[in-house]
C-alpha cells in the first residue's frame, strides 16, 4: 500500500525534463543509424529505439500536467513558450507516427509513408529541443536524483515501454494489419508477386544508360584495371535476396548478374586492397568492406526479365543484408581501395542535383 502511494508521486520535474532529453537522444541517435542496418544481427538497436521512444510519452505526460497551468494562462507566456509548444507538438507527432507506423496504420501521403513522416519528426525534434533548451536549461542536481523510489519508476518505465513495444507486434499480428509482416527494421512485406517499385531518392533519375556506349570500369587497386561492355560480362549468377528500403518495405526477389568477386579476381586486387566502391553514372555510391563486395552480386535481371531503366539498367548492385539505398543502380564503376569512400555520404544526396 505505502509502495503504491510512494511510486505513485512524480518524479522531480528536472529529472522528468532530462530523462526526456537523454531518451529523445537516444531515440534519435538509435534512429538514424539505423538507416544502415540490414542484418538480423543489427536488430538490438531497433529494439533500442522502440523502448527508448515508447518511454517518452509517459514522461510527457507528466511533464504537460506540470506546465499545463503555465501553457493555458497567456499572461505566463515568455518569448520561449511558443517554441515549447512547437516541441510538444513534434514530439507528439514523432511517438504518434512511430506507433502508428508500428501497428500497421497506413495513410495514403503520395510518394510517402507514415515512416518518412516519423523519420522527419524525428529529425525535426533535434533543432526544436537544441533551441528550447537554449531558453529552458536548469542542471541537474544531486536531490532530483537520490531516492530509491524514482529508480524503481524508471525501472517500470522501461519495463512498460518494452512490454507496449511486443504488445504492439503482437496486436499488428493478431489483426492481421499491414504491419504484420513487418520485419526488425520496421519495413513491410511487399505482395510476393508485385512489381518492385522503382525508388530513388532526391532525383536521382538519369536518362536512360545506351549500352552502345556504356562500359564498367574495375580500377584502382588492382593489377589489371577492366574496362568491360555489356556483352563482356558473364551474367549467370543467380541470387535470391532481400530488398530493405528505408521508406519502409521490403521484398525477397532473384536476381542474377556477375558476381562482383569473380571481375576483381579477373582485375587482381593487391594486397593492401581493403575495400570496393561501386559508383553510378550518376555519382551516386557506396562502399563495401572486401570480403562482402567479393560476395555481392552485380545484377542484370530482376525476376527472370533484364532489368529496365528504373531497377538500374544496365547494372545494378545486389547487396545482401545492406539496406536498399546501398544497392547502386546504373554501375559503371567498380574502384578497389584502402578506406571507404568518404564522399559517399555527400553523393547519395546530391548525385540527382
Ligand atoms: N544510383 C542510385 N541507386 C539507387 C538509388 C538512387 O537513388 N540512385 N536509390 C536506392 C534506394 S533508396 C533503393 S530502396 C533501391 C531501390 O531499388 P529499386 O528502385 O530497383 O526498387 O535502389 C537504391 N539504389
Ligand atoms: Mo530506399
Amino acid at each position: 500500500m505505502s509502495l503504491r502511494v510512494r511510486l505513485g508521486r512524480s518524479p522531480p520535474p528536472r529529472l522528468v525534463d532530462w530523462s526526456l532529453f537523454a531518451l529523445v537522444g537516444l531515440a534519435v541517435a538509435t534512429g538514424i543509424t539505423s538507416f544502415w542496418v540490414g542484418h538480423p544481427s543489427g536488430a538490438a538497436l531497433f529494439w533500442i529505439h522502440a523502448v527508448a521512444g515508447l518511454s517518452i510519452p509517459p514522461l510527457l505526460a507528466l511533464k504537460f500536467r506540470r506546465v499545463a497551468g503555465r501553457v493555458r494562462d497567456r499572461r505566463a507566456w515568455d518569448h520561449a513558450t511558443p517554441l515549447s509548444i512547437l516541441l510538444a507538438a513534434v514530439a507528439v507527432a514523432a511517438a504518434g507516427t512511430g506507433v502508428a507506423w508500428a501497428v500497421g496504420v497506413t495513410v495514403p501521403l503520395g510518394f510517402w509513408t507514415l515512416l518518412n513522416l516519423h523519420i522527419l519528426f524525428g529529425l525535426l525534434l533535434v533543432p526544436v529541443l537544441l533551441v528550447h533548451l537554449r531558453a529552458r536549461y536548469r542542471p541537474l542536481r544531486r536531490v532530483d536524483v537520490r531516492e530509491r523510489r524514482v529508480a524503481l519508476q524508471y525501472a517500470g518505465l522501461v519495463a512498460a515501454a518494452g512490454v507496449t513495444s511486443a504488445l504492439l507486434r503482437w496486436l499488428a499480428a493478431r489483426l492481421g494489419t499491414p504491419a504484420a509482416t513487418r520485419r526488425f527494421t520496421g519495413s513491410r512485406a511487399l505482395d510476393a508477386d508485385a512489381d518492385l517499385p522503382v525508388t530513388s531518392w532526391v532525383a536521382d533519375d538519369p536518362d536512360p544508360v545506351d549500352p552502345a556506349t556504356w562500359t564498367l570500369s574495375v580500377d584502382g587497386l588492382v593489377a589489371r584495371p577492366l574496362e568491360l561492355e555489356l556483352d563482356d560480362l558473364d551474367a549467370t549468377a543467380e541470387r535470391r535476396a532481400l530488398l530493405d528500403c528505408t521508406s519502409g518495405w521490403y521484398a525477397e526477389r532473384d536476381w542474377r548478374g556477375v558476381r562482383l568477386g569473380g571481375l576483381l579476381d579477373e582485375a587482381g586486387v593487391t594486397d593492401d586492397a581493403a575495400w570496393v566502391t561501386v559508383r553510378s553514372v550518376t555519382g551516386y555510391r557506396w562502399s563495401l568492406p572486401l570480403d562482402e563486395a567479393r560476395n555481392a552480386l552485380l545484377a542484370t535481371h530482376l525476376s527472370g526479365d533484364r532489368l529496365d531503366h528504373g531497377h538500374g539498367y544496365p547494372i545494378r548492385l545486389v547487396a545482401p543484408d545492406r539496406r536498399g539505398f546501398q544497392w547502386v543502380k546504373w554501375v559503371e564503376a567498380v574502384e578497389v581501395g584502402r578506406r571507404p569512400d568518404p564522399r559517399r555520404w555527400i553523393d547519395i544526396f546530391v548525385s540527382g542535383l
